[in-house]
């Protein structure tokens, strides 16, 4: 067995036992079509505000303009597939529904240390083999492309939903990556197995897809609940329905997720804490509650004023009597984004759209 050999099927194991789910190689040079479609992207301004995806532009499409000793790239999965369709959660109109990847404890945190704990156990084994790599771990900050980097290395393939597919876990997948200077052997790149179908594309409740394998970011509600500050236009308000934070429905109706399983990280799989999803509750969160609510979670990231405008147009669309009052204070709010959207919440609770 040659080095490369034994290294590969050593990180094979090592990834396995800490509890990811798939792993796979691939090279730096693997994703030559990428710059040009961030550019096809970034040209039409689909990223909306997300800046830092245009300042990082160079970078982020070329591995090797990231880091220039890069020789190869590991790129790691963690199933996090839910126990119940979570499009069964858009019926109740008195809860919010806040998307499966943000339930639990924030994913980065967690992947983030267990790839930490990979690469010393990689350069440990490497010095064994007179090797002294280098290595840099990424999950999701960094600018790199983990999603076509992931097809290369064979973990899936990007569906019509622009995400990450596997045939063993379906749509529910994180993903991360560790770059080093050492030379693996690749892995045989995933093809398309999308064939005809296009569930997630007709699903979309906004339709944030221009075409299959596209995604504009300004029209999608994962971007307008978590990344888009101020108000939210109202072409998008009626149909983000109660969703409050993120959006699962192009993940959801994917048709591979029948061979998905459910998580078995445990940090993943604990059912959601006993805490409210009511509408009721969350919109009488003030600051120091809502920290206190979703400390650990990713919803802290986006601060109290724009998960409470998220929750208002929510309000707005549950025909909720029962929330009026609620509303009515949240209009007194000097925040002008959440008075506002307080006003458009209380004209729909209220019957009196024009
Ligand atoms: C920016 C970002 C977002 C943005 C934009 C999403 C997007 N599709 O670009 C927003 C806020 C909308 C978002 C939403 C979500 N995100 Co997000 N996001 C990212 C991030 C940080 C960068 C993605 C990126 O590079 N986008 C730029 C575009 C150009 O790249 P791309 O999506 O790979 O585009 C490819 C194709 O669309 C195609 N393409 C693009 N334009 C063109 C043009 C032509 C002509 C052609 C032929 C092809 C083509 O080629 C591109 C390159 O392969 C990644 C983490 C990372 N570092 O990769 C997480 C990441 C993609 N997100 C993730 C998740 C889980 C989500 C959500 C499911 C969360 C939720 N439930 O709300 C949704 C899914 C929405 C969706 N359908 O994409 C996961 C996806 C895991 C997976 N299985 O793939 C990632 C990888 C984070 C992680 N580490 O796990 N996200
Ligand atoms: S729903 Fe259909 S088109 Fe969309 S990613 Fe899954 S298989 Fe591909």
């Amino acid at each position: 067995m040659s080095s490369s050999d034994k290294i590969k099927s050593f990180i094979h194991r090592e990834a396995l036992q800490l509890g990811f789910d798939g792993v796979g190689f691939t090279h730096p040079n693997s994703i030559p079509e990428a710059p040009k479609q961030l550019r096809h992207f970034l040209e039409r301004k689909r990223h909306g505000t997300m800046d830092w995806l245009e300042e990082t532009e160079a970078r982020r499409g070329d591995p090797k303009t990231l880091w220039s000793d890069v020789k190869s790239i590991i790129t790691l999965t963690v199933n996090y597939g839910p126990e119940i369709n979570p499009l069964q959660q858009l019926d109740n109109h008195d809860e919010g529904t806040i998307s499966v990847y943000a339930r639990h404890r924030d994913y980065h945190d967690l992947i983030k240390g267990r790839l930490k704990t990979l690469s010393s156990k990689l350069v440990s084994r490497a010095k064994t083999l007179n090797l002294a790599p280098e290595l840099k771990v990424f999950v999701d900050t960094a600018p790199v492309m983990e999603k076509p980097l992931s097809q290369q290395a064979g973990l899936g393939w990007q569906g019509k939903h622009t995400n990450l597919v596997s045939k063993d876990f379906g749509s529910w997948l994180f993903l991360g990556s560790i770059f080093t200077t050492l030379e693996i052997e690749p892995d045989e790149a995933e093809t398309d197995h999308c064939g005809s179908c296009q569930n997630c594309l007709d699903i979309c409740p906004t339709n944030a897809f221009p075409a299959p394998y596209q995604l504009d970011a300004r029209r999608c509600i994962s971007y307008l609940t978590i990344e888009h500050a101020g108000p939210i236009d109202h072409e998008f308000r009626k149909p983000m329905g109660n969703r409050i934070y993120g959006c699962d429905d192009c993940l959801a109706v994917c048709p591979w997720n029948k061979f998905a399983s459910t998580t078995n990280e445990m940090k993943l799989a604990t059912p959601e804490p006993e805490a409210s999803k009511q509408l009721s509750d969350f919109l009488q969160l003030d600051d120091d509650a809502f920290r206190k609510r979703f400390s650990g979670s990713p919803v802290k990231r986006i601060g109290r004023n724009r998960f409470i405008r998220n929750c208002l147009i929510a309000a707005g669309n549950s025909n909720q009597d029962q929330l009026i009052p609620m509303v009515e204070t949240l209009e007194k709010e000097c925040d002008e984004v959440i008075a506002e959207a307080a006003r458009w919440a209380l004209m729909e609770l209220k019957g009196q759209t024009t």
